[in-house]
């Protein structure tokens, strides 16, 4: 079998990538383009399996929020296991560096001076990782986003590319797991070629949104120039 080393790129999911170097230095957010595009069920490496993926999420991502939607209304919470980092990333007291994500559960919020129920230790790649840019680094990728699809049993990332994590649980929930009956379960992306005008429909609208609202937030919040921030705003 070949090693996954040329994972396809489904270009619908990012933003224009055209003069980045020149738009991020006036000031402006671009979001670059995730490099782990493996399709699960599909590449012979990585086949869809109960119990073999996991997620590597922030709860208060909303790239990671609409993948932890998806598990649950398919029925993959128990087939698809799953850590939450801490919601504030690293200080810049921090002795590898600032603004990672980090697995700590026993890390005190601020607001309430106590630790986070929901957040976990990193339990995916057997290693107990302490920052999400370590599970990156073991592939020899300088990334650090959440969220990521892990397969426990190659240890290598699947995808980290939460529009196609989500058509990927989708399509391969009966194989993955899904503790859902046939008639309970949605199909949030239907793939018959009656539904082509529907898929159609989730494309156009995901676009919108990934570019306008999820990443909107960031060219807005993100930007280091006031024109700039008024124009995303
Ligand atoms: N293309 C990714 C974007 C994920 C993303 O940007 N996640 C943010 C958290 S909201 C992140 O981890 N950013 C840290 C970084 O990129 O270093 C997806 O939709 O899955």
């Amino acid at each position: 079998m070949t090693d996954p080393t040329s994972p396809t790129v489904d270009s619908s999911t990012e933003e224009a990538q055209a003069n980045a170097t020149s738009r991020r230095a006036k000031g402006e957010f671009v979001r670059g383009v995730s490099k782990f595009r493996f399709h699960l069920g599909e590449d012979p490496y990585f086949p869809s399996e109960p119990g073999r993926y996991h997620l590597f999420v922030a709860l208060n991502c909303p790239w990671c929020h609409r993948v932890t939607l998806a598990r649950n209304m398919l029925g993959l919470e128990k087939s698809i296991t799953m850590d939450v980092v801490f919601p504030s990333r690293t200080n810049e007291d921090d002795p590898i560096a600032a603004n990672l994500w980090e697995f700590n559960p026993q890390r005190i919020a601020t607001l309430t001076g106590t630790p986070l129920p929901e957040c976990t230790a990193e339990t995916g790649t057997g290693k107990r990782y302490r920052l999400a840019k370590q599970i990156y680094e073991a592939e020899g990728s300088d990334e650090a986003s959440v969220p990521i699809l892990y397969d426990k049993k190659t240890k290598r990332i699947v995808s980290n590319e939460s529009a196609e994590i989500i058509r990927m649980l989708n399509k391969q929930a009966v194989q993955l797991g899904s503790s859902m009956s046939d008639a309970d379960r949605p199909d949030i992306y239907p793939l018959g070629d009656d539904q082509a005008t529907l898929r159609a429909k989730i494309d156009e609208l995901n676009d919108l949104i990934y570019a306008n609202i999820n990443n909107g937030a960031y060219k807005a919040g993100f930007s280091s120039n006031q024109d700039v921030y008024a124009a995303a705003f």
